[in-house]
C-alpha cells in the first residue's frame, strides 16, 4: 500500500482502538453513581450522606448525574468535582448537565478526602462538598 494512504488509515484505527481502550477501561471498575443536583449539593444514591468509600488503588467508573444549579461556568459546567489533593490524579472533572461515565484510579494512601465543587453553581455553592474515604 502507498505510504501516504496507509498513514491516515493507521491514524484512524489508532483513533478506534484508542476510544475502544477507555471503553473497556471504563467497564472494568465498579460503577459508584452521584448526582451533583440542581440544589447545589452532591448526592450518593442508597447513602444518606454523600460519601463514597474505596479501596487504596481501586478502579471504579464515577457515574456522574449533573443539574444546573442557576448558575454556570463559562465552558458551560455547572458543577466540578474536584479534589485538590488529587488533581494530578485526574480527580478533576468539570461537569455538564447530564450523566456521563468517569474512569478514575482510587488514591493509595488510606484517608478521608474532601470532593468539592470549584464551579460558581448557584446558591449553596460554598458548602458543595462531599466526602471521599480510601481504607481497606
Ligand atoms: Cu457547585
Amino acid at each position: 500500500m502507498d505510504l501516504r494512504r496507509a498513514i491516515p488509515l493507521l491514524m484512524l484505527m489508532s483513533l478506534w482502538a484508542g476510544s475502544a481502550f477507555s471503553a473497556s477501561a471504563q467497564s472494568g471498575g465498579r460503577v459508584i453513581q452521584v448526582i451533583a443536583d440542581r440544589d447545589n449539593t452532591f448526592k450518593v444514591p442508597g447513602e444518606k450522606k454523600p460519601v463514597i468509600t474505596v479501596k487504596p488503588g481501586e478502579p471504579i467508573v464515577l457515574r456522574i448525574t449533573s443539574h444546573f444549579g442557576g448558575e454556570a461556568a463559562r465552558d458551560g459546567s455547572v458543577h466540578s468535582f474536584v479534589v485538590k489533593r488529587l488533581r494530578e490524579q485526574g480527580w478533576d472533572i468539570r461537569l455538564k448537565e447530564g450523566t456521563q461515565d468517569y474512569a478514575l484510579t482510587a488514591p493509595q494512601q488510606p484517608g478521608e478526602y474532601l470532593i468539592e465543587c470549584t464551579v460558581k453553581c448557584g446558591r449553596g455553592h460554598d458548602d458543595m462538598n462531599m466526602k471521599l474515604v480510601v481504607k481497606n
